[in-house]
């Protein structure tokens, strides 16, 4: 079949909800014919810059105007982050994912410290990730000169509903990154999250976003919610198994070529759960014993998951792109701009987020 790139929520609705053995077996011929079914790639998160988030984001353990139980840091150094990914890289990760809990990304010294983070990472020979916000043209550029791989930047849920979980960043600035990032030769990772209360047709919106995209993105993160304490989404009700299959089926379905990611939420889920999720197309999971801020399956029982299932994990850059070559600082062709972009702060009013933040200050001030 040949990659399509107007579906259309009917459509895809029409995917999501056919009969469930209709829809494995669709979405298990759709994976055999892309990929080797029997390899998974093996990503390691690292929090680089945990808590203290000025943003609003419902579901977000670090959105410091929450009262939840993280404990912050600052930047991480680049003799930390390098020690971090020789471990990831001895338990079989292929890629290393840094993940800052920043709006966008500033020009200056903590930039020029991730530029060498992700050279750094890169000369291990790992595929290198990073989710850090909103970001430039000329940010995008001056990663991939490092020898940035991948860059994560999800768009959540679709945009009518992303206006309920969000406030102080707008939909339209998520897309605009992810164009940034095209322009140059890092591959694009953008999914999103079900299980914030969102309706059938948010997740289908979602997928209309991101497959409308040409090309689609290269890995596409499928997180079912995980609902923490203190934050305003604390009291979802967690995802069933059913749901996270049928939307890794459906985002299989409709860009083939994609790496679908099963991330956030795994602890939630049954061994059998998982295997049904990478029967229905997932090729890809977060490895190690915390996600970002919050728990993750051992890495010593994903790998015995593995041997049970037959599956290895992949080794790095066997898709789409080959390593990238990484340009030392001084010969870059791309200097700091010093930007100061003025990224949309759409301000509505979240009842839900509002309410969270003023238990927060309460909390606080006890
Ligand atoms: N601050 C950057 C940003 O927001 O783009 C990067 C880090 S942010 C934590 C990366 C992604 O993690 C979010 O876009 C969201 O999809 C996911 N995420 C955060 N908290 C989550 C939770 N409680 N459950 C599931 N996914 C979550
Ligand atoms: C993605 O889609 N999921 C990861 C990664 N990209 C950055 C993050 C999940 C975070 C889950 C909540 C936490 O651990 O803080
Ligand atoms: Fe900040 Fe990212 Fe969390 Fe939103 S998702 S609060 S931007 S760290």
């Amino acid at each position: 079949m040949s990659i399509k790139h107007n579906w259309t929520r009917q459509e895809i609705l029409k995917i999501y909800n056919k009969p469930m053995m209709e829809l494995l077996y669709q979405a298990a011929t759709v994976h055999r014919e892309n990929h080797d079914p029997n390899v998974v790639q093996v990503s390691t998160l690292l929090s680089i810059k945990t808590g203290g988030c000025p943003e609003d984001c419902g579901y977000c353990p670090q959105a410091a105007r929450y009262h939840t139980n993280i404990k912050g840091n600052d930047l991480m150094s680049v003799t930390q982050v390098k020690a971090q990914a020789l471990q990831a890289k001895s338990s079989g990760s292929s890629r290393v994912c840094m993940g800052a809990s920043w709006r966008n990304v500033k020009d200056g010294s903590e930039f020029e410290s991730v530029l060498e983070m992700v050279r750094t990472i890169n000369k291990l020979d790992m595929e290198v990730c990073c989710t850090l916000g909103m970001l430039t043209e000329n940010q995008a550029q001056r990663l991939a000169e490092a020898g940035l791989y991948a860059y994560n930047h999800n768009l959540d849920t679709s945009e009518e509903y992303y206006k309920e979980v969000i406030s102080t960043r707008g939909y339209e600035d998520r897309i605009k990154t992810i164009k940034n990032v095209r322009k140059t030769n890092i591959t694009v990772c953008s999914g999103g999250i079900i299980g914030m209360g969102e309706k059938l047709e948010d997740r289908a919106g979602m997928l209309v976003s991101l497959s409308t995209f040409n090309p689609h993105p290269e890995s596409v993160p499928i997180n079912a919610l995980v609902p923490v304490e203190g934050t305003p989404l604390e009291e979802q009700q967690l995802v069933e198994i059913w749901e996270m299959i049928r939307m890794v089926a459906t985002t299989r379905i409709i860009m083939p070529k994609a790496q679908v990611r099963l991330s956030a939420g795994r602890t939630q889920m049954s061994p059998e759960g998982q295997a049904m999720c990478f029967f229905a197309g997932a090729n890809s999971i977060f490895a190690g014993n915390k996600l970002l801020t919050t728990p993750n399956p051992n890495i010593n029982d994903d790998m015995r998951l593995f041997d049970k299932l037959g599956l290895t994990p992949s080794k790095p850059f066997i898709n789409i792109m080959k390593k990238p070559v990484t340009v030392e600082a001084v010969d870059s062709k791309f200097n700091s701009l010093g930007e100061k972009p003025k990224w949309t702060r759409p301000k509505h009013t979240i009842e839900r987020n509002e309410n969270t933040r003023e238990k927060a200050k309460q909390t606080k001030l006890k």
